[in-house]
C-alpha cells in the first residue's frame, strides 16, 4: 500500500511537471522570429563531363578533293621481251679494207682524178676513206672542178674544207688556206654555230653544214699518185 501510494505521488508529480517540460521544449519555437528572404547564392561550379554518347550516323560524302601530286616513280620487274621487229633498210656501203677502193665513178678533170664508190658518210669518215685509199677528200680548185664534183652524183657532196679550228677560217685537212672558194649567196653562215664542214651543192656552189651529216664522198688523186 505504501508502494502504491508512492507510485501515485510520483505519477502526479510527473503529470504536474510535464507542462513545464513541454513549455521548455517549445520555447525555442516560440522565441524564433521570421527572417527576411536571403540573397540568392552564386551558381555552383560546372559539373564533370558526362559519359560519351552513342556513335552518330555516317554523314553525307564531302566534296571531291583537288588532284594530288604524282606519286614516286615505281620500279617494277622488267617486262617480257617484245617480238622481233621488221627488217631494217640496207645500210651504206662500207669502206674497203687495206686501202683498196672499188671505183664506181672515175673522172679526169685537168690534172686531177675524182674517184668514188658512191659512199655516203660523215666528213671525218670521208677524210679517212680517201687517206687510206692513197688520196684525199676532193677539193675543187676552180669552177670546172667544182661543177664536175657536183655533177658526179647530182646530190650534195663533201669537199675538203673545214673551219673547225678557227671559226670562219676555212682550210683543207692539212691546214692550208683555200686558194679557191665558190660560196652560195649568204654562205658560209655557220647556222646554229654548228656548221664547220663544207659541201658542194647546186651548180657547184658551196655551203657549210654540220660535219656529222652524211653526204657523198669523192676522193681526188693526181696523176703522180695513180
Ligand atoms: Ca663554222
Ligand atoms: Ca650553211
Amino acid at each position: 500500500m505504501l508502494i502504491l501510494t508512492l507510485f501515485i505521488k510520483l505519477l502526479l508529480t510527473v503529470l504536474l511537471l510535464l507542462p513545464l517540460i513541454g513549455a521548455d521544449l517549445q520555447a525555442p519555437a516560440e522565441l524564433s522570429c521570421p527572417a527576411p528572404a536571403g540573397v540568392p547564392g552564386n551558381n555552383g561550379l560546372p559539373g564533370r563531363d558526362g559519359r560519351d554518347g552513342q556513335e552518330g550516323r555516317a554523314g553525307a560524302p564531302g566534296p571531291k578533293g583537288e588532284k594530288g601530286d604524282p606519286g614516286p616513280k615505281g620500279e617494277g620487274p622488267p617486262g617480257l621481251k617484245g617480238p622481233i621487229g621488221p627488217e631494217g633498210q640496207k645500210g651504206d656501203t662500207g669502206a674497203p679494207g687495206n686501202g683498196q677502193m672499188i671505183v664506181h665513178i672515175f673522172i679526169k678533170v685537168g690534172m686531177k682524178y675524182f674517184v668514188s664508190n658512191g659512199w655516203s658518210d660523215t666528213f671525218d669518215a670521208g677524210l679517212k676513206i680517201c687517206r687510206e685509199a692513197g688520196g684525199k677528200l676532193a677539193l675543187p680548185e676552180n669552177n670546172e672542178e667544182s661543177h664536175t664534183l657536183k655533177e658526179m652524183f647530182s646530190k650534195i657532196t663533201w669537199i675538203n674544207a673545214t673551219d673547225r679550228k678557227k671559226e670562219g677560217s676555212f682550210v683543207d685537212s692539212e691546214g692550208r688556206a683555200l686558194n679557191f672558194t665558190k660560196w652560195k649567196t649568204g654562205e658560209p653562215n655557220n647556222s646554229n654555230n654548228e656548221e664547220h664542214c663544207v659541201t658542194v651543192v647546186d651548180n657547184g656552189i658551196w655551203n657549210d653544214v654540220p660535219c656529222d651529216r652524211k653526204y657523198f664522198i669523192v676522193c681526188e688523186f693526181n696523176e703522180v699518185s695513180l
